[in-house]
């Protein structure tokens, strides 16, 4: 009974709690982000697709940032970071050190070295 209980109340919690998907261009490549789980406070791993014409983009670099503006009585949150991998999928992590509105950089350096920003905003 208790097992049967805690499943509901998972699932109810799923219903509100959704992980972080956003998808979009930077310049000419097509950037998708999303998270491996419900966002929260801290560490949150993410996964990003590159493609550039249909096909996946290995491109020299890819950088993620996020960043939370300055408040009242509180001054800017800023967290950069270096996403790994090969043949258009990327791994990283986004540091959220508080509840609010977060914007979401994620910066590729192209093959031919040019910086191309695709930006989100997630809210928790
Ligand atoms: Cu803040």
């Amino acid at each position: 009974m208790k097992k049967i209980i805690l499943t509901v109340l998972l699932s109810i919690g799923t219903l509100f709690a959704a992980p972080f998907n956003s998808s979009g261009k930077a310049s000419d490549i097509t950037v998708k982000i999303q998270s491996d789980k419900d966002l929260f406070v801290g560490q949150n791993n993410v996964t990003i697709s590159l493609t550039k014409e249909g096909k996946p983009l290995t491109p020299k670099s890819v950088e993620l940032k996020a960043f939370m503006p300055e408040m009242p009585g509180m001054p800017e949150m800023s967290e950069e970071g270096e996403a790994k991998g090969k043949n258009g999928i990327y791994k990283g992590s986004l540091n959220f050190s508080m509840n609010g509105t977060w914007q979401v950089t994620v910066t590729i350096i192209d093959t031919d070295g040019k910086r191309k920003r695709f930006k989100t905003s997630v809210s928790l």
